[in-house]
């Protein structure tokens, strides 16, 4: 079996590195119509090699499918959850209630109100039952904030994410010889 660690960010990762183990990321949303957001997290995730699901959960239509999935994920190997809603965003704070899993969330921005409503849904958690917001539409930040949870107890992705800081180091050098000319 290769090993993860003498992979390099990004670009190379192109199978999970638990590809064989269940999804341990979770990446639901209240609608598919969240999906133009939501798949910045997917695509972070797969380019950190981690192995998730997408699933359309809402809070309000399909509330038994809310409680089922928080109830299930830890025993099925999720490790943590990443919620992304809009408008009336109940979902990650719903879902945070119901496992003890890391829940991060995803401020959605709808139409109205340029995401404030989203954002203030997730945010003002109460004390206790806490869901990790990102910025609005801030989904890519919610894969690799998931990626540095799971890499606290993984060396791989660490490693990973360390490189994957080196390289937005050199990508703003870059800028800097490019605006030289
Ligand atoms: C929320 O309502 C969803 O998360 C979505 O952002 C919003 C609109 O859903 P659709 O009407 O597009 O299905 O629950």
């Amino acid at each position: 079996q290769e090993n993860p660690g003498s992979r390099k960010y990004p670009g190379d990762v192109t199978e999970p590195l638990h590809s064989s183990a269940a999804p341990v990321v979770g990446v639901v949303m209240g609608s598919d119509s969240d999906w133009r957001v939501m798949s910045d997290a997917s695509q972070a995730l797969t380019e950190f090699g981690i192995a998730h699901e997408v699933e359309v959960v809402s809070a309000h239509r399909t509330p038994d499918k809310l409680m089922q999935y928080a109830r299930d994920a830890r025993g099925r190997g999720v490790r943590v959850i990443i919620a992304g809603a809009g408008g009336a965003a109940h979902l990650p704070g719903m879902l945070a209630s119901m496992t003890p899993l890391p829940v991060v969330g995803v401020p959605v921005p709808l139409a109205y109100l340029d995401g404030m409503d989203s954002l203030l849904s997730i945010v003002q958690m109460p004390a206790g039952i806490p869901v990790a917001t990102v910025s609005i539409g801030g989904a890519r930040n919610a894969g690799i904030l998931a990626a540095r949870i799971l890499g606290a107890s993984d060396a791989a992705i660490a490693d990973l994410l360390e490189e994957y800081a080196r390289t937005l180091e050199s990508q703003v050098a870059e800028k800097n010889e490019r605006l030289k000319g």
